[in-house]
């Protein structure tokens, strides 16, 4: 990473009016939670994409899916936020109109101390009733008790709801389903109207939500990426700073 650019990138931030973080599963990495398609140690590596996050793997095999997202669970409670969410708060508190868009199912930028955040493809925390989208699950036990540690490829069945008896499952968007209305609108309001969009750790190969950088882009925004490694936003990223979440954001509030 040339010594200039996150010079640059500070100054633009400073001078941002309105300033839009675009996340994905690399923001997440140094605190030890796995991305998906990184060579060796992405979640899609090691496991079916097709087996565990579509509707028709949870109809097919309940108890594999939910073992699965408990596993993820459970490594995402032991991570802790790591200086690249941090960083990110700093950027907030100095810029009142910014907003926090992530990709993530963690719940990693809201301890760092983003509430706010926009979660476009739903949250490991927030299980919901199979029966109806809007339905929100109520659990006849802690669905989590024997399931704290559960190790992987452990299958474990999905509680069912309260209310219907219907089965509970994870409150994520799998391949095939339409991400959460709300969340989408106001992302792509806030990638029209910002002026920098900072996009850290993800592929942008996943849709809709990889269009969010290019509204921005096509709104006449400056798109920053941070990774490191290229990715298919090089192209509209005015920026590209190589290097990892965790060792490049801090360097961007310092
Ligand atoms: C670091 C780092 C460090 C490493 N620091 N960086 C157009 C074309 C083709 C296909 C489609 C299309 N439009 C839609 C589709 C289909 C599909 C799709 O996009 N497929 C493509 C993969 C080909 N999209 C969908 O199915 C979506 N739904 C949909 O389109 O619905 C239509 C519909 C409308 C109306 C009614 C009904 C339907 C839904 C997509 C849902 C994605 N779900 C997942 C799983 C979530 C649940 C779970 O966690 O299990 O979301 S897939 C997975 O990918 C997850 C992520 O959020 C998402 C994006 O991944 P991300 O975050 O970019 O991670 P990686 O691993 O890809 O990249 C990590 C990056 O970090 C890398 O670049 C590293 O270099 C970097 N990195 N360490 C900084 N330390």
């Amino acid at each position: 990473m040339e010594e200039v650019l996150p010079h640059r990138v500070a100054q633009l931030l400073r001078d941002a009016r309105r300033v839009v973080i675009f996340t994905g599963a690399g923001i997440s990495a140094e605190s030890g939670v796995p991305t998906f398609r990184d060579d060796l140690t992405g979640l899609w590596a090691r496991f079916d994409a097709q087996q565990l996050a579509t509707a028709e793997a949870f109809h097919a095999d309940p108890d594999l899916v939910w073992g699965w997202y408990e596993w993820r669970r459970a490594r995402v409670r032991r991570a802790e936020p790591n200086s690249g969410h941090l960083a990110i708060t700093t950027i907030e508190s100095r810029i009142p109109d910014s907003t926090v868009i992530t990709q993530n199912v963690d719940d990693l930028h809201e301890r760092a101390g983003t509430p706010a955040t926009i979660h476009l493809h739903g949250s490991l925390f927030a299980p919901r009733c199979m029966a109806a989208a809007a339905h929100p699950a109520t659990f006849p036990d802690q669905p989590d008790g024997e399931a704290a540690e559960p190790h992987e490829g452990r299958r474990i069945s999905p509680p069912r709801c309260a209310s219907c008896r219907e089965l509970v499952r994870p409150g994520v968007v799998w391949f095939g389903e339409a991400l959460p209305e709300a969340a989408l609108t106001a992302a792509a309001e806030a990638a029209t109207a910002c002026d920098v969009l900072l996009t850290v750790g993800t592929s942008g190969v996943v849709y809709p939500a990889a269009e969010i950088p290019r509204i921005a882009a096509s709104s006449g925004a400056t798109v920053i990426q941070v990774n490191p490694q290229p990715t298919p936003l090089d192209r509209i990223a005015a920026i590209n700073l190589r290097g990892s979440a965790a060792q490049v954001l801090p360097t961007l509030v310092a």
